[in-house]
């Protein structure tokens, strides 16, 4: 990777792997791109422009004008907010992936788009779920990621394209909060333990999903696209994780730095059938054989770091 172009750079990925691409590879070789303006470092610390990836021709010029050798494909809706509106969900995830994958086959680029544990659904073995196995997910959401990896690995065997991807689970931020994603209450939890002392869970007690705090899953975009391609096998999709919890484990988890932290429960029978048809543990050999992923922080290790951060990001003494 030389010159990047990041599509969906203002969102929880987007954020922090811009700045750490930026910081390795040089500020005016990350072209950050997204469908709106914000105020943040993305927009003002290296180039920035506004992109609609429903239109293919503009990312091509993009991609085009900068001269770019790889494309990070992370414009998507999530799962909860792709189940509230299925046909927004298609347009923006198949379309804009197609879009993208023809710009990386025009322009001879390499390609990063990310699926994710909700491509599994409820006949998925649920348990240490294999890299191979069982995908009939039941969500808009599942049935856009499945499709995203088959395309990617056609895309790869039909016209060469270096295409990669990982299945990424529930991510963990101190940066930019998720929106609209089923996971997204392993953030809201830390926010509102520090402001309130208290959180109500729309997860079930006792519901399992896999999670990760996100510089293991910046690590992982980049040491996935520095493997050597002759190692890679599945390419498009590899399991990762860093563990598998539930509410109640964060909830501990946070009592140890926070005693008087609270939790009960109101549980959303949306986001809880969605998190119902995944699995409780994925298993990530694969990607540990074929290039190397480790996971660096546990739900200890990141629950230290996460309060340490908000603290001063909230300035809360
Ligand atoms: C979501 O909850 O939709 C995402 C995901 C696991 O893909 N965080």
């Amino acid at each position: 990777m030389k010159k990047v172009l990041i599509t969906g750079s203002l969102g929880q990925i987007g954020s922090e792997l811009t700045t750490t691409l930026r910081e390795k590879y040089g500020h005016d070789n990350i072209i950050a791109t997204d469908i709106r303006e914000i105020d943040s470092p993305v927009v003002t610390e290296g180039p920035f422009e506004i992109l609609d990836v429903t239109n293919g021709k503009a990312i091509h010029d993009l991609a085009e004008k900068h001269n770019v050798d790889t494309i990070i494909h992370l414009a998507a809706l999530l799962s909860a907010k792709a189940e509230n509106n299925p046909q927004l969900a298609w347009n923006l995830n198949m379309n804009g992936l197609m879009n993208a994958l023809e710009v990386a086959r025009e322009l001879n680029t390499k390609f990063f788009t990310p699926s994710s544990i909700g491509a599994f659904g409820p006949t998925t073995p649920k348990d240490q779920t294999p890299q191979d196995t069982i995908q009939r997910p039941t969500t808009m959401y599942g049935v856009n990621k499945v499709s995203g990896e088959l395309l990617c690995d056609y895309y790869y065997h039909r016209f060469g394209v270096d295409t990669r991807g990982v299945r990424f689970p529930g991510l963990i931020s101190n940066v930019t909060e998720p929106g609209g994603g089923t996971t997204d209450y392993a953030v809201e939890i830390y926010y509102e333990a520090l402001k309130n002392k208290r959180y109500s869970s729309y997860i079930a007690e006792g519901t399992h999903m896999d999670m990760m705090y996100m510089p293991d899953a910046i690590n992982a975009i980049i040491q996935l696209m520095e493997a050597d391609p002759n190692q890679l096998k599945h390419r498009n999709a590899f399991n990762v994780t860093a563990m598998s919890a539930a509410p109640e484990h964060f909830e501990q988890a946070i009592q140890k730095h926070i005693p008087e932290f609270t939790m009960d429960y109101q549980v959303d029978p949306v986001r809880q059938a969605i998190a119902e048809s995944w699995p409780n543990s994925i298993d990530a050999s694969a990607a540990t054989e074929e290039w190397g992923f480790k996971a660096e922080y546990d739900l200890e290790k990141m629950t230290e770091d996460m309060l340490d951060k908000l603290k001063a990001k909230l300035s809360i003494r």
